[in-house]
């Protein structure tokens, strides 16, 4: 195989955390670089020459750097077919896998960036409008993607784990400061409750020092 090289820049917890959880599951050699988002370290000159926005993640990929959480999956989940986290451009749920990837990243994960940063990227005084419009589309996520599992499936899209469960679990870890965290519907808790036991899941928690989700 070709030489392929990848630094994550991440912070723990963030929008990283999938695509650091990716590498980890698809035992991709890595460099990790913390970027200290509490203390402002994403808006350094340094590190805004790489990612403009002064946002986590960003993944340089054979010495050049891109970023989006949910464009990274899919890159690398191209880059790494042997990893297995897409079905293959001809199987019957590749449409699926495309819908998934981009209803999480274009439906519940800018709702997700309005409510935790609606007095930060608008105005203020208008914040608790924003958050209670982002809670309604953050819930009702949920409530599509417990109809999808239901009782029956045990991944978002067909019969093996993908990019989108990664990038779901992500995002349902998120709410769990919420009034209705995704764990409040059924499908969903039981759902967390398999995928939270994948060791490269434990691993990214390790190495991101994260602890207490889900609950015991
Ligand atoms: N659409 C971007 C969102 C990235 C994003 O909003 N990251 C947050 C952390 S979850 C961040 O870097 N926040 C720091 C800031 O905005 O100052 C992605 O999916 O990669």
């Amino acid at each position: 195989m070709q030489h392929m090289s990848y630094v994550l820049y991440y912070a723990p917890g963030a929008a990283s955390m999938a695509v650091h959880w990716m590498l980890i599951e698809a035992a991709v050699p890595f460099e990790a670089v913390l970027v200290d988002i509490e203390a402002g370290a994403q808006r350094d000159q340094n590190y805004l020459r790489l990612n403009p926005e002064g946002r986590v993640p960003t993944l340089i990929v054979d010495g050049l750097p891109h970023r989006e959480s949910a464009a990274l999956l899919m890159l690398l989940a191209e880059r790494h077919p042997e990893s297995m986290l897409m079905p293959s451009p001809q199987a019957s749920e590749r449409a699926d896998w495309l819908e998934m990837m981009l209803y999480l990243s274009n439906t519940l994960l800018p709702a997700m960036r309005d409510w935790f940063y609606a007095a930060e990227d608008g105005d203020p005084g208008g914040a608790a409008a924003v958050t209670a419009l982002a809670q309604r589309r953050i819930e009702s996520a949920w409530s599509a993607l417990d109809a999808r599992l239901g009782d029956k499936n045990l991944w978002l899209v067909g019969n093996h784990l993908s990019t989108v469960d990664l990038l779901a679990m992500m995002l349902m870890r998120w709410s769990r400061n919420m009034s209705r965290p995704a764990t409040d519907w059924a499908h969903l808790a039981a759902y967390v409750n398999r995928l939270k036991t994948l060791p490269s899941f434990v691993e990214v928690n390790r190495r991101e020092g994260l602890k207490g989700w889900p609950p015991e």
